[in-house]
């Protein structure tokens, strides 16, 4: 019997392409980097990135709603959506299911007959394939037409074709479900998979996804169950990076827009911070290098919010425009496209090459961007007079950092609070920074103003862990220590040029002189790290106690030799325990008796073991975070009795 035309001879159909399978399998296990990265937790948590951005790509196409991610204790996991379910037909071409053709052909799925999806997130493409390849075992559920359909693989070899089982269950609706074990002789390291990288990943998605559930159970530990929707997308996704901040203006700023080139999203709101926080995706792929979409957007913000400026009369003829940083500063924006060719580039990938995805966000970002501001004069007055506010300060760091380069903010324009020593010897000179003005006047009056100079801030300084450096320049307080030191700030500073080879840091014992101290170390640390590895700098240790025992005063400085002391006395109850609430408290003789004279008193030197550690440590505790506030110096610092012994 002649063949049939029609039916091409999927025989040799089928032994070309399970050659290819066989190659395109090895391939991935000999080099598995090559497709996921690398073989350590971050690559095992591409794995599931991977099986739940094709489900995501079937709800980019309208047909997935819900996904269901759970990691089981024997660290598998199972993927559930509830899209139309892989195609299961036969197809010719390969002589094989359309399931099997997805699962082991290397830049299947999606995408393989030239249509695909309009975008497909996933790892750049790879598919499941290498999912399949790199583990121990892979099973696949489908549920469409009726059926349910199986099939099993053991690091990415079929254990046979696809089977049709059980019909589908009434109310049962379609979708799929891949369960897999990432194969430990891959992932040498680990496979065990961090909850909170795989909550994170998947909260952004759903953020970037509106409207889409994304559950993730973690059955190695009980209840860990959270589920992410967000019908406002990423506008909800700016109002969480606003969470802990408070924002300069109401209304969240919205743009959705569906073009030939591709879709763009962008939401933005301005905080009271001095950060910039924009995030950009192509794709749900986060383009952490930034790339077309970004400087579009930059371009659309500069040249909008200076015109409506202007037009205002809020930016005069002659003052110069606002730069890209003075209008970002406190903005938390993102920024989201989907393409059906992206073009990542760059050294991890992740910068958006599309030239032609520049106009898009670009022409989008000035329209609607123009109307929001003529709409809501009242927000768009509040974000501008917040970039007007950071451009001042950048000028005034300028002529700040002109001073300081001309050597003018260093001892000749020394600041008026400043009570100096008489002494110009660095080496015998003392630089006591005091907190407030009661405790200023009695170390004025109580210090040997011969070799000792007093500093008073006032109040709190300025948090520069969340400041820009033209913040921390046109900070009154700031601008005292830097004077006073008189070695400069920054790059410019030198610690040869140093006016007191002692800076003491006097605080009150209490939360807010610990805070207040932190804040100068973190100035200092972060301005003037020599002058610490130096070990110019000090904390003042005032009494914490005054024990009065037969009309003598005894000065105690910590709860456990006020005990010693109780004892020594055998007091036993007939003493008199008075307690320092603050500097400010004690008259300029017992200020200087304990905390001031050489011959007695105790201060703790501040020595920073690494600054890697302490960068790391003045981040987190200076930072955004809000992590428990320990004095990590202190806790590091070397104590230093009688020191000038
Ligand atoms: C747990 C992981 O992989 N879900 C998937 C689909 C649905 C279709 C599909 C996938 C079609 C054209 C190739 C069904 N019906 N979850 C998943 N759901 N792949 S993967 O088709 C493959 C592409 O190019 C699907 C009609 N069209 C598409």
């Amino acid at each position: 019997m002649a063949a049939n035309p029609t039916t091409k001879n999927t025989k040799s159909a089928y032994d070309a392409s399970s050659i290819q399978v066989l190659e395109g399998l090895e391939a991935v296990k000999r080099r598995p980097g090559m497709y996921i990265g690398s073989t350590g937790p971050r690559g095992l948590h591409h794995l599931v990135g991977e099986i739940v951005d094709n489900s995501i790509d079937e709800a980019l196409a309208g047909y997935c709603s819900e996904v269901q991610v759970t990691v089981h204790p024997d660290d598998s996991v199972t993927v559930i959506d509830d899209g139309r379910g892989m195609p299961v037909g036969k197809m010719a071409k390969y002589g094989k299911s359309a399931t099997e053709v997805i699962l082991t052909t290397l830049h299947a799925g999606g995408k393989f007959d030239g249509q695909g999806y309009k975008v497909s997130g996933g790892l750049h493409g790879v598919g499941a394939s290498v999912v399949n390849a790199l583990s121990e075992w892979l099973e696949v559920e489908v549920r469409r037409e009726g059926h349910v359909w199986g099939q099993r693989y053991e690091r990415g070899f079929p254990k046979g074709a696809l089977t049709k089982d059980r019909k589908l269950k009434k109310g049962e609706g379609t979708g799929t479900t891949i369960s897999f074990k990432p194969d430990p002789e891959v992932f040498t390291e680990t496979v065990e998979l961090s909850f909170d990288t795989l909550s994170r990943r998947f909260r952004e998605s759903a953020f970037l996804n509106k409207g889409l559930k994304i559950r993730l159970l973690d059955e190695r530990e009980e209840d860990r169950d959270v589920t992410y929707q967000y019908d406002g997308g990423i506008r909800d996704f700016v109002e969480h990076i606003n969470e802990a901040k408070d924002p300069v203006h109401k209304t969240v700023f919205y743009l959705e827009r569906e073009e030939e080139v591709g879709d763009v999203e962008v939401a933005m709101q301005w905080n009271s911070g001095f950060q910039d926080s924009v995030f950009t995706f192509a794709n749900n792929i986060n383009t952490h290098e930034g790339g077309a979409h970004l400087s579009g957007f930059r371009s659309a913000l500069s040249r909008t919010v200076n015109a409506y400026a202007r037009q205002k009369g809020l930016l005069k003829e002659k003052e110069e425009s606002l730069t890209g940083d003075d209008i970002r500063e406190g903005l938390a924006a993102v920024i989201s496209v989907k393409l059906s060719e992206p073009q990542f580039e760059g050294q991890t990938k992740t910068k958006l090459g599309n030239t032609e995805v520049k106009g898009l966000v670009e022409s989008a970002t000035n329209r609607y961007l123009a109307e929001f501001l003529e709409e809501r004069p009242g927000e768009a007055k509040a974000i501008v007079n917040k970039a007007l506010q950071a451009a001042r300060a950048r000028l005034a760091a300028r002529t700040v950092r002109e001073k300081i380069r001309k050597g003018y903010l260093e001892s000749s324009t020394l600041p008026g609070k400043l009570a100096d020593c008489s002494s110009k010897d660095p080496a015998r000179s003392e630089l006591y920074i005091v907190e407030g003005d009661s405790a200023g006047g009695s170390a004025k009056q109580g210090r040997e103003r011969n070799f000792q100079a007093i500093l008073p801030l006032r109040g709190k300084i300025l948090n520069v862990e969340k400041a820009n450096m033209n913040k921390v320049l046109s900070n009154v307080e700031i601008q005292a220590m830097i004077s006073a030191i008189g070695a400069g700030v920054g790059e410019t500073f030198e610690v040869e040029q140093v006016r007191y080879n002692k800076i003491v840091l006097m605080t009150d014992a209490d939360v807010d002189g610990s805070h207040i101290r932190t804040l100068v170390l973190t100035f200092l640390f972060r301005n003037m790290p020599e002058l610490i590895e130096a070990g110019y700098v000090y904390i003042a240790q005032p009494p914490l106690y005054k024990v009065t025992h037969q009309r003598k005063d005894y000065y105690v400085y910590n709860d456990r030799e006020l005990q010693e002391t109780l004892t020594r006395l055998n007091a036993n109850g007939n003493a008199n325990i008075g307690r320092f609430k603050g500097l400010g408290e004690m008259n300029p003789i017992q200020l200087w008796e304990t905390t001031m004279d050489p011959q007695n008193r105790t201060l703790l030197q501040v020595a920073v073991e690494s600054a890697a550690v302490a960068d790391e440590l003045f981040t987190a505790l200076m930072g955004d975070k809000v992590e428990p506030r320990k004095i990590f110096i202190e806790e590091n610092a070397r104590e230093v009795k009688n020191l000038d012994a």
